[in-house]
């Protein structure tokens, strides 16, 4: 059965690829599975129907069948449960991968958000500009900590992984603060990610909801 997915039908990031969404798109394509896409407006997601499936009011979710998810992690974990390409078959191996999507949702991605999140949450507070530095050196701790273990490999652990999916989906988010070129290595991992012909595709198929809403007047 082919899945549905949810999508901003008018990203905040314009086309991007920073929207969570990507990372669903991204774990299917390295799947080789089909999926659609039902798009979202910002209305629409904090309605009845939605929250059904999205107790947050949120995007992405995923429908197949009977069976309903929201988060990313659950949802390409379950992706690359059901599907070859993104979980080793070797049972210790394939507890690092899990271990890595945590790592990547859990750990790095907290200190990112809040700098991302908070230019637009809490920007026009007195004590904005004051905590900024504080936001970035716990991001360049991760990021530093990240780089060490990560070292000359290719990916976090062996063969590229759901791990890494969800880690480069993190770490694309620091791009357009120039702080991830501090960190050649993980620049370098990144730009290995994004090169990925399934990445590139779920790129383009994001792209083409904005530049369709563009071509329509709706931007
Ligand atoms: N932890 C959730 C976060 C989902 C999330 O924050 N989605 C954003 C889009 S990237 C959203 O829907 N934001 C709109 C809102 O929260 O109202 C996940 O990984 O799925």
């Amino acid at each position: 059965m082919t899945p549905t997915i949810t999508a901003f039908a008018q990203s905040p990031d314009r086309g991007q690829g920073l929207a969570r969404d990507m990372r669903v798109r991204w774990a299917l394509e390295e799947a080789g599975q089909p999926y659609e896409v039902r798009l979202m407006s910002f209305k629409a997601m904090k309605e009845p129907a939605h929250l059904a499936l999205h107790p947050f009011g949120q995007i992405p979710t995923y429908e197949e069948g009977d069976l309903a998810l929201f988060e990313t992690g659950a949802i390409v974990f379950h992706i690359a449960e059901r599907h070859a390409g993104l979980l080793p078959a070797d049972a210790n191996a394939r507890a690092r991968a899990i271990m890595w999507m945590f790592a990547a949702v859990n750990t790095v991605e907290l200190p990112i958000l809040d700098f991302a999140y908070g230019k637009f949450t809490e920007g026009k507070k007195s004590w904005y500009e004051e905590r900024l530095p504080l936001v970035k050196d716990r991001i360049r701790d991760r990021l530093g900590q990240l780089s060490t273990r990560l070292g000359n490999a290719e990916w976090l652990d062996g063969a590229f992984s759901a791990g890494d999916l969800m880690m480069v989906s993190v770490l694309l988010r620091l791009k357009p603060s120039g702080m991830l070129d501090e960190f050649p290595v993980l620049a370098a991992y990144v730009a290995r990610g994004e090169a990925r012909p399934a990445y590139l595709r779920a790129f383009a198929a994001q792209q083409a909801v904005f530049t369709a809403g563009e071509a329509a007047g709706t931007r």
